[in-house]
């Protein structure tokens, strides 16, 4: 049977009752911008995009050229279509109201332009994650705290990778669903419907030069692991950590696995509660993997299950097969009752 595009599938969608013209629309323009992203990206060095914007984000961190061409290319894509109320990035401090030249719609639109962006220089898979929210019935002018709802909140929930293909990966609460751009024609054609994540796995991500600092449960979880076929487990582990969210999750989707970024005492010594954000990491990658058969917990509790207190906080995020997480939560949670 001749595979179907991306707009086929959010008609059929439609029809299903599984999401409304202006949900499904949101997800057309955010998906065609991230067409203009990756070729962007795909440019390489003969784009002259390469290397530092010379600008920091609100994090702190120095923006990569490509950091804002995203940014940019995703604001002027929803500036005028009239799904949106605002959008908020990991990029800009606060959110960004919709021109006023143009009609606001009903939704809030959350991203993380270019994640990964530190491996662009290097040619590694980088990726967008994006997250659509309701904006509150009567608000017109959506301030930080408007966007601040729980992951079980979104409406939609997706990424685009960047790799030897790009691949959006998309759920709006009926599954989880992956498109394939083909380059040629230049639309999205669905790839993998109702995707399902091994409730095993034998394939672990984390960045293991950050284990000194880790706490006590997550020593025990990932020493059991490294133990292998002698240890606990009874079987060998195997690793992977690409260091792009986006990369890392796409496998876990594509062949199981987990991945960790959990808080540590560096992490602490800073200030911080985790690595990576709550809003547009955490929760739309926590969404996509339950849809898909997974789990996602902060280490203590489910992520999706969360109420933010911040538009860009930061949480440990746990996610991938459900044995695995489960596990790796459990005994986190058992160290705190022993305290
Ligand atoms: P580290 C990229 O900067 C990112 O936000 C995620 O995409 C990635 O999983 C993580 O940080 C990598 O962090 O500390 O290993 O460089």
């Amino acid at each position: 049977m001749k595979p179907i595009s991306l707009i086929q599938f959010l008609i059929e969608e439609r029809r299903a009752g599984h999401i409304n013209a202006e949900l499904s629309l949101l997800i057309e323009v955010v998906a065609r911008a991230c067409k203009r992203i990756g070729v962007a990206t795909g440019k390489g060095a003969l784009g002259g995009v390469l290397g530092n914007a010379g600008t920091d984000n609100v994090q702190g961190e120095a923006q990569k050229k490509l950091d804002v061409i995203s940014n940019e290319i995703l604001l002027e894509a929803n500036a005028w279509g009239g799904q949106l109320a605002a959008c908020a990035s990991e990029e800009m401090e606060d959110p960004q109201p919709i021109p006023d030249m143009y009609p606001k719609g009903n939704h809030l639109l959350l991203f993380d332009p270019l994640d990964g962006s530190s491996n662009i220089d290097v040619n590694i898979s980088v990726g967008t994650i994006f997250s659509i929210l309701r904006c509150p019935d009567g608000v017109t002018e959506p301030k930080a705290e408007h966007f601040l709802q729980p992951g079980t909140a979104q409406l939609a929930a997706g990424y685009v990778v960047y790799g030897p293909s790009t691949l959006l990966v998309l759920t709006f609460g009926h599954g989880s669903h992956e498109f394939t751009l083909d380059r040629e024609v230049g639309s999205f054609v669905l790839t993998r419907r109702d995707i399902r994540i091994p409730e095993e796995t034998a394939e672990f991500a984390i960045n293991m030069s950050n284990q000194r600092h880790w706490e006590a449960p997550m020593q025990r979880y990932v020493g059991e692991l490294l133990a292998g076929r002698d240890g606990p487990r009874g079987k060998d582990f195997n690793m992977r950590w690409v260091a792009s969210m986006v990369a890392d999750v796409h496998r876990i989707l594509t062949r199981g696995g987990v991945f960790f970024y959990p808080l540590d005492a560096k992490l602490r010594a800073k200030g911080q509660s985790g690595k990576l954000r709550l809003m547009y990491e955490a929760n739309p990658m926590a969404f996509i993997v339950e849809q898909a058969g997974g789990a996602a917990s902060t280490g203590r509790e489910r992520i999706l299950d969360l109420q933010p207190t911040a538009l860009h906080q930061r949480v440990p995020v746990f996610l991938g097969s459900k044995k695995e997480i489960e596990l790796a939560t459990h005994y986190h949670v058992e160290a705190d009752a022993a305290v």
